[in-house]
């Protein structure tokens, strides 16, 4: 682990693919884990003379919309947009609905495979798959990591088809919604929350004949809302010829300088609130299924339980009751 640290803030790409997976086994090892490397990179900077940057800090880019809408293919175009000032862009792809990790994920490996020799363009792709319900804090410390290492952006695509993605890209500074002209987007989405969480809207698909049509309904939508001190933009894209994708990074960082500016805005204050403490509750769930996993005597009822429930023999709710009532009478 000492070497790997060490290849690690030297900017070894392979000391980064092992970070991640051995934070993938031992997610119960994270804050160790950050610490060594905050430690090794202070010793760093003390026995250097070049100055090296004390605490990185990248852009955080969270992206979502709904399956099919041209995520990836506008993160491989955003990636190219980047690179031409030469910043560095990890990327991680979660895909929180399939518990096999399936097509979707090879998509993405496919879509950004143009920037796989690029040493300066990170992909990561995580799926559900031998997760115990804690993809969204993996994908946080992925993230963090990515950071850590010294990735100016760091950005996070995710579907947005449920609860998990809110999470996922709470993490973000700025949050783009992808949609497309197509009917049914945004019905679908209104319902999952997704237009809440936009700091930005992308109409991607801009070569359908519907799109104005669609950033019509949008821009409705928002005139109904509250007035805001951010009232998110809408951009036209069509990502697999980069069209809009220049503006679109414009919006990005005009984004993040307002939100710079407006920490203290009561308005503002209290979305960061929010989503820190739905990551705070997150990690927490999380860690506490990871403690009862370590208890023997839990571990072996919650076996039973699982075993039951799985049979049809009993509901969760009773079971999540007598594991609660267990854990109750240790403390009693
Ligand atoms: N016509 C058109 N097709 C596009 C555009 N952008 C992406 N596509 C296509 O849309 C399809 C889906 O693109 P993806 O980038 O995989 O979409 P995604 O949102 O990442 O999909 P999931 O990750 O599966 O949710 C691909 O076949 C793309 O080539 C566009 O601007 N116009
Ligand atoms: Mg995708």
């Amino acid at each position: 682990m000492e070497q790997i640290l060490k290849s690690f803030i030297q900017g070894e790409r392979l000391a980064l693919s092992r970070m991640i997976s051995w934070l993938e086994s031992h997610p119960q090892q994270r804050n160790e884990i950050f610490q060594s490397i905050q430690e090794l990179r202070d010793q760093h900077a003390k026995n250097s003379k070049i100055k090296t940057q004390a605490k990185p800090h990248a852009h955080f880019l969270g992206i979502t919309g709904p399956p099919g809408a041209g995520k990836s293919t506008l993160v491989n175009a955003l990636i190219k947009e980047i690179r031409k000032s030469d910043q560095s862009v990890g990327v991680v792809a979660v895909d929180p609905s399939s518990p096999i990790s399936g097509g979707a994920l090879l998509g993405d490996r496919i879509r950004m495979q143009e920037h796989a020799s690029d040493p300066k363009v990170f992909v990561r792709s995580l799926s559900s798959r031998g997760h115990h319900g804690g993809l969204s804090t993996h994908a946080e410390s992925v993230a963090r990591l990515m950071e850590a290492f010294g990735l100016d952006w760091v950005i996070l695509e995710t579907v947005g088809v449920g609860q998990s993605e809110c999470e996922i890209v709470s993490l973000a500074d700025t949050t783009l919604v992808v949609l497309t002209p197509e009917t049914g987007d945004t019905v679908q989405s209104l319902k999952a929350g997704l237009m809440e969480m936009a700091d930005i809207f992308v109409i991607n698909k801009a070569d359908r004949p519907e799109a104005p049509k669609r950033v019509a309904q949008i821009r409705a939508m928002l005139d109904l809302g509250q007035a805001q001190a951010w009232t998110p933009p809408i951009q036209l894209t069509q990502a697999n010829k980069g069209e809009g994708v220049a503006d679109l990074l414009r919006l990005i960082l005009e984004h993040q300088k307002f939100s710079h500016q407006a920490k203290q805005d009561p308005e503002i204050k209290l979305r960061l609130q929010k989503s820190r403490e739905q990551y705070f509750k997150e990690l927490l769930k999380e860690h506490f299924y990871l403690w009862l996993e370590k208890q023997p005597v839990l571990r072996a009822l919650y076996q039973k339980k699982l075993k039951k429930i799985q049979d049809g023999e009993q509901t969760s709710e009773q079971a999540v009751q007598e594991i609660l009532e267990k854990i109750l009478t240790s403390f009693r």
